[in-house]
């Protein structure tokens, strides 16, 4: 099936009882047993259920995977993976993520005896450098929030190969839409479905996607032991929203290319980063492993003046954390998204105090623009 048609029916068959189209949310925290130790094979809210089952086979359908696994935040999700490693072990990790993703594994689970090592993994040589005796893992985020740079996917999954380690992809940027890592050869991918899946900024949730039977089954076993579940009602936005991620995801980047190139030909930023631009020093690993490049945009402004010009004059884009919503937001990283990562650390990969990321809308794009000119002027 084409994207757009396993995105609206993927997982979802219409209700036996009812024929009702949509799939039912389930409301239920338990289920009616016949008799003791004869149950439906629905036992607990916690461990089953429908709404969540959907959306679980609709978005391990799109990114090309057997097994989906939601939890109840993108960074429950990230969570979850430690669980496929053990105190004393060594993962492998891009240099720029998430900084709540920073804040949980470098601030939070190294108390726990896990041990992290930050790499450039857009030069995929690092990360055999880094390799030691107790690496177990390599958890890269391509193109990463909010620098935007890439990693080559198919090379990380050979080298991983070779020295049998767990290959994770953040993929929450690109969404299923642009990007499948599972087939490029990573083992999991994670997403924040807050973003681009749900893509309408009313709920927080996390997936993970995997075609391997081991970690599926650790997965699953900790989605229900620690209980970081999504609630029916978030599972069942989400499910409505991958409905119509395709049509989404080809205006955001539509609208996302010409507000880059208009930043880029306003002279008014120091760099402009998109990896649709031809200057995208990644440019060619962007054509080469991802169908399209995304709704997100950065640009160093050149000092934290002109930056608050612009991110306190806009009026269409609105200053908030999170992205990927058909309404456009503008954030300063430094000190919202990233604010966990220490300046020094983020400046080795020229994330400064001046960069504003975009997270560009499905508005209509002249409005969009406009609205950054009149906020510079
Ligand atoms: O917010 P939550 O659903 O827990 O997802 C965490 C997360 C994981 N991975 C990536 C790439 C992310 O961008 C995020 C969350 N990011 C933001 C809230 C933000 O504004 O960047």
């Amino acid at each position: 099936m084409g994207f757009a048609t396993d995105a609206i029916h993927a997982g979802q068959i219409p209700d036996p009882t009812t024929g009702a189209v949509i799939t039912p949310l389930y409301l239920t925290s338990t289920y009616a047993q016949h008799e003791l130790g004869k149950s439906t094979g629905y036992e607990y809210g916690r461990t089953h259920n429908l709404t969540r089952q959907a959306l679980e086979r609709n978005i391990a359908t799109l990114e090309k995977g057997k097994y989906g696994i939601a939890f109840a935040s993108g960074l429950a999700a990230t969570h979850a993976l430690m669980s496929l490693v053990k105190a004393g072990d060594h993962i492998i990790i891009s240099s720029n993520v998430y900084g709540g993703t920073y804040r949980l594994y470098e601030l939070n689970l190294t108390n726990y005896g896990l041990e992290y090592t930050w790499v450039d993994t857009s030069n995929t040589t690092n990360i055999e450098y880094a390799i030691r005796k107790n690496t177990k893992m390599i958890f890269v985020e391509t193109p990463t929030n909010p620098m935007l740079i890439l990693t080559d996917l198919k090379a990380v999954a050979e080298i991983a190969k070779k020295n049998n380690l767990i290959t994770v992809c953040d993929n929450t940027f690109m969404s299923p839409y642009f990007q499948n890592p599972l087939e490029l050869g990573i083992d999991i991918i994670l997403h924040s479905t807050t973003k681009y899946l749900n893509g309408h900024s009313d709920m927080i949730g996390g997936i993970l996607v995997t075609n391997n039977e081991k970690y599926h089954e650790r997965l699953r076993y900790i989605q229900n032991a620690a209980g970081g579940v999504p609630s029916p009602f978030d599972c069942w936005l989400v499910l409505r929203s991958t409905k119509t991620l395709a049509v989404r995801m080809k205006q955001h980047e539509e609208n996302a290319k010409a507000f880059a190139e208009f930043l880029l030909k306003s002279g008014a930023a120091k760099k402009v980063i998109y990896p649709g631009l031809k200057d995208h020093p990644q440019h060619e690993l962007a054509k080469k492993q991802m169908r399209g490049f995304g709704g997100m945009v950065s640009a160093d402004f050149g000092t934290i003046e002109k930056a608050k010009k612009v991110l306190n004059n806009v009026k269409i884009f609105t200053l908030a954390e999170s992205l990927g919503g058909v309404e456009s937001l503008i954030c300063h990283p430094a000190s919202m998204t990233h604010a966990s990562v220490p300046k020094e650390e983020r400046e080795k990969y020229g994330f400064t105090d001046a960069l504003v990321r975009f997270s560009v809308g499905i508005e209509d794009v002249e409005d969009l623009i406009k609205d950054v000119e009149q906020a510079l002027k």
